[in-house]
C-alpha cells in the first residue's frame, strides 16, 4: 500500500511542480526465483524476496538509463534490488556508485544472524557480498564496497552487525554524533568524495530515520530520530550537490500512518531532494 499512499500524498505533481517532467512507470512484478530451503527457519519469505530482488534490480538498471528513479515502497529489503541495480548502472557507466543509507538501523544481517528472519534487516549485508546469500538469493553482479557508504541516523544496531560496521570503512553516523556534531559537516565531507571519484549517488530513505513523532506510519519505529529541519536539511543538501542518481522511500505503512501525514512528510523530503526550496540562493559548493 506503500506506493499508492505516495501517489495518494502527490509525489509526482510535487516534483512536477519544480519543472520536472515525472513519469510513473507503475509497479514492477516479482519474478519467480527458487530459492533453496534455508537452515535459518527464523526467514520469512525468501523465495518471494529473491524474486523482488531480481525484478527489482533489472527495473533500477533499465528506467535509471535515462531517469532519475524514485522506488515506492513496500519494506527495505525493497533495496537489495534497487541498489543492485544501481550498481549494474554504475558499472556500465565505468563510475562507482556511492550509498547514502538514512536509517535507525544497520539492515546488516546475513541470512545466518538474522534471528527475527525479518528480511528488511538483511539488504546491506546482500549488497555488500556478505556470504551466505549463494542459492538463496539472486547472484550479485556488482557488490557495493562497504567503503563507498555513508549511514547516518542509526540507533537500533544488533551485536552482529556492530561486529561487521567495526572495521568496514563504512562512514557511520548514529544519532549521538548527530547531536554532538550537527549533519551538515559529515555530509559534505561524504558529498565530496562522492564528487571527486565522479561517483554515482543512491539515497535510501528509511521512514524510520524520521522521529516517529513526525512519522508515526511505519511498523519500526524508534525514538530519538531525525527531525523536520534536519530531514529536509539534509534533503537540500543532496539536491545542491547534484549528484543523486536514484530514491528508494521505504517501510511506509499506511496502516499505521495518521490521516497521511508520514506519506506526506515523505513525499515532501523527495520534492526537497528534487530542489523544492524556500527562496532561491546563490549555489554554494559542498
Ligand atoms: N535489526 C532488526 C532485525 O533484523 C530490525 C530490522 C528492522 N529493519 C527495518 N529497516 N525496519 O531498517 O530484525
Ligand atoms: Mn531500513
Ligand atoms: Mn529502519
Amino acid at each position: 500500500m506503500g506506493p499508492s499512499a505516495y501517489r495518494a500524498a502527490g509525489l509526482g505533481d510535487a516534483i512536477r511542480d519544480l519543472g520536472i517532467p515525472v513519469e510513473d512507470a507503475g509497479s514492477v512484478a516479482p519474478v519467480p526465483f527458487a530459492a533453496s530451503a534455508h537452515p535459518n527457519r527464523a526467514i520469512h519469505h525468501l523465495a518471494e524476496t529473491a524474486g523482488w530482488t531480481l525484478a527489482l534490480t533489472e527495473a533500477a538498471f533499465r528506467h535509471s538509463a535515462e531517469a532519475r528513479p524514485i522506488f515506492l515502497g513496500g519494506d527495505h529489503s525493497l533495496s537489495a534490488g534497487t541498489v543492485a541495480g544501481m550498481g549494474l548502472r554504475a558499472r556500465a557507466e565505468g563510475r562507482p556508485l556511492f550509498l547514502l543509507w538514512l536509517d535507525a538501523h544497520a539492515d546488516l544481517h546475513t541470512l545466518d544472524t538474522t534471528t527475527s528472519g525479518n528480511l528488511h534487516g538483511v539488504p546491506l549485508a546482500y549488497l555488500t557480498g556478505r556470504p551466505g546469500f549463494a542459492g538463496y538469493f539472486p547472484p550479485l553482479e556488482a557488490a557495493l564496497d562497504p567503503a563507498r557508504i555513508c549511514m547516518v541516523g542509526l540507533r537500533s544496531v544488533d551485536p552482529a552487525e556492530r561486529e561487521i560496521l567495526r572495521d568496514s570503512g563504512t562512514r557511520v553516523h548514529d544519532m549521538r554524533d548527530i547531536d554532538e556534531t550537527g549533519i551538515v559537516a559529515p555530509l559534505r565531507d561524504f558529498l565530496r568524495e562522492v564528487a571527486s571519484a565522479d561517483g554515482l549517488l543512491h539515497v535510501s530513505l528509511d521512514v524510520d530515520f524520521l522521529d516517529p513523532g513526525i512519522a508515526p506510519g511505519v511498523g519500526t519505529t524508534v525514538p530519538g530520530g531525525a527531525t523536520f529541519r534536519e530531514a529536509h536539511l539534509i534533503m537540500e543538501l543532496l539536491h545542491d550537490s547534484g549528484l543523486v542518481r536514484s530514491l528508494d522511500l521505504v517501510e511506509l505503512n499506511p496502516f499505521l500512518d495518521e490521516r497521511g501525514r508520514t506519506a506526506l512528510l515523505m513525499a515532501d523530503l523527495a520534492a526537497s531532494l528534487f530542489g523544492r526550496r524556500i527562496l532561491d540562493r546563490p549555489t554554494r559548493s559542498f
